[in-house]
């Protein structure tokens, strides 16, 4: 429902933001609704409070950190044994069909300058197949390992909803069943100019951003997404994010260790490359888990090593999450809260007199959730260290560290890896495995056949 316009003037006046109307009688019918549409998705009577606590940018309260206990990595018999139990575990929900996949793909993929959305990008070494293509595939071969259909959950933004549904359709879902697919948009926050007003990306236009990957908790439930999980009996999600074709969704061992301990929301990590790499670290802050993200730990504390050499917060995270599906509906329906973040930055907007500003300074704040901040609120967690070079490659830059052409000779080296387990000869360029080939080294092994020499290795 759109409140009329006196309405809605007079709740925006209530919260000292009714310049936002400031060039209602210039704007033509249309304008007037879709303005009136974004006002009112916002929650304007809690949008006071969230400004006000991003307002000062308070100094960020370095309580007691010490590391956190890990699930570690080990090649020996005792980890073997661990593992194979997570793994019977983990399998027995998923050909139960209690796992739900979750893909965050809401952001706006700014630092990569592609334009499109993130999951469209094409980062298979030979087929170019695209994000999108590695998750839905890895889901389709799940399902066909454990004989079950699970469901497949997508968060968007209004950045990129339709450009992502037409990518779902284009590639009919990518050959998942048209019911085992929802994708649904993320809620959206404005930017704040340094007093607190909410700045006009238009006359008729609010500067408004995605809230967030913490915003996953209220597009759950908001969507419809999490009722429909509740009806289909499952219990369990796995959280990724779209910039991440190696994250082994559904992965088996890391949903058994999570339900082993009876958990409500976990996370993997891999040991971080060098003490200045720009990941979280988890840790325990003033005893309870959750991330430091990498601009607040000190350089003291990102370099300090143990008597074996390795760092002492070096738990990385790689932002996959297992959440049980209670502890979702208790964040979303507002029992636990999370922390808005603040960033400063340059925001483009129409100012009093309806001229449009570039700045070159920051002048805005733009407000966020973070999904990890959820941590603190679980009362079990269990974080699993697991290897880089088998689960995390994301593509965040154009070019440097975690740039399409790193995430490519990832995905092309995993491939060798396990042509080097088979005895088959390596080529000198590339090479790439289809998610419907082989989830893992074993299924690799056991999918083989004659005439598969590479270097595509694809099955449909
Ligand atoms: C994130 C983590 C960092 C580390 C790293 C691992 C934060 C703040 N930092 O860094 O600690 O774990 O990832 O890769 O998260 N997204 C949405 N909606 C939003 C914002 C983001 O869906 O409103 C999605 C986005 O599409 C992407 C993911 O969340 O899939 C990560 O977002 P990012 O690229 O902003 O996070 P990044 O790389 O700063």
């Amino acid at each position: 429902m759109i409140d009329t316009h006196e309405d809605l003037r007079a709740r925006l006046t209530a919260i000292g933001q009714e310049h936002v109307l400031r060039f209602w009688d210039e704007l033509d019918g249309a304008q007037r609704e879709s303005l009136a549409a974004e006002l009112s998705a916002l929650d304007l009577e809690t949008l006071p409070a969230l400004i006000a606590s991003v307002l000062e940018a308070t100094p960020h309260e370095s309580g007691a950190l010490e590391p956190c206990e890990l699930i570690e990595l080990g090649d020996d018999r005792a980890t073997q044994a661990r593992d194979a139990r997570a793994r019977e575990a983990g399998a027995a929900l998923l050909s139960e069909g209690k796992v739900a996949a979750f893909l965050v793909a809401g952001g706006q993929g700014t630092r990569l300058g592609y334009d499109g959305p993130k999951g469209r990008f094409p980062v298979g070494p030979l087929t170019h197949r695209s994000l999108f293509a590695y998750h839905a595939h890895r889901v389709r071969a799940t399902c066909r390992r454990y004989d079950a259909t699970l469901p497949y959950y997508v968060m968007t933004s209004t950045l990129n909803h339709d450009s992502s549904v037409a990518a779902f359709n284009e590639a009919e879902n990518f050959g998942l069943e048209p019911d085992q697919v929802s994708l649904f948009q993320q809620g959206m926050l404005p930017a704040v100019d340094l007093e607190g007003k909410i700045l006009l990306a238009d006359k008729h236009k609010l500067a408004l951003s995605p809230d967030g990957h913490g915003g996953s908790f209220a597009a759950l439930m908001r969507s419809g997404a999490l009722d429909d999980m509740e009806r289909r009996g499952i219990e369990q999600v796995f959280y990724f994010q779209v910039d991440n074709p190696l994250a082994p969704v559904f992965d088996p061992v890391f949903l058994g260790h999570h339900v082993l301990a009876g958990a409500e929301m976990s996370t993997k990590v891999v040991p971080k490359s060098d003490p200045h790499e720009k990941v979280g670290v988890l840790g325990k802050i003033d005893g309870k888990l959750g991330v430091i993200e990498y601009s607040d730990l000190s350089d003291e504390l990102a370099k300090r090593t143990d008597d074996q050499g390795r760092l002492v917060f070096r738990a990385g995270n790689i932002a996959i999450h297992a959440m049980s599906v209670p502890f979702i509906r208790r964040i979303a329906s507002g029992d636990l809260s999370l922390p808005v973040h603040r960033a400063l930055k340059k925001v483009p907007h129409v100012d009093a007199n309806g001229v449009q500003v570039s700045p070159s300074e920051p002048n805005a704040i733009k407000m966020e959730t973070f999904v990890f901040d959820a941590l603190p609120l679980a009362q079990t967690s269990i974080t699993q260290e697991v290897r880089r070079e088998d689960e995390f490659a994301p593509v965040k830059n154009a070019e440097g560290s975690d740039s399409p052409a790193v995430t490519s000779q990832m995905l092309s080296d995993q491939g060798k890896r396990w042509m080097k387990a088979a005895g088959l000869s390596q080529p000198p360029g590339p090479v790439e495995v289809g998610p419907l080939f082989a989830l893992d080294q074993e299924e690799f092994l056991a999918t083989l056949t004659r005439s598969d020499f590479g270097p595509v290795f694809d099955r449909s």
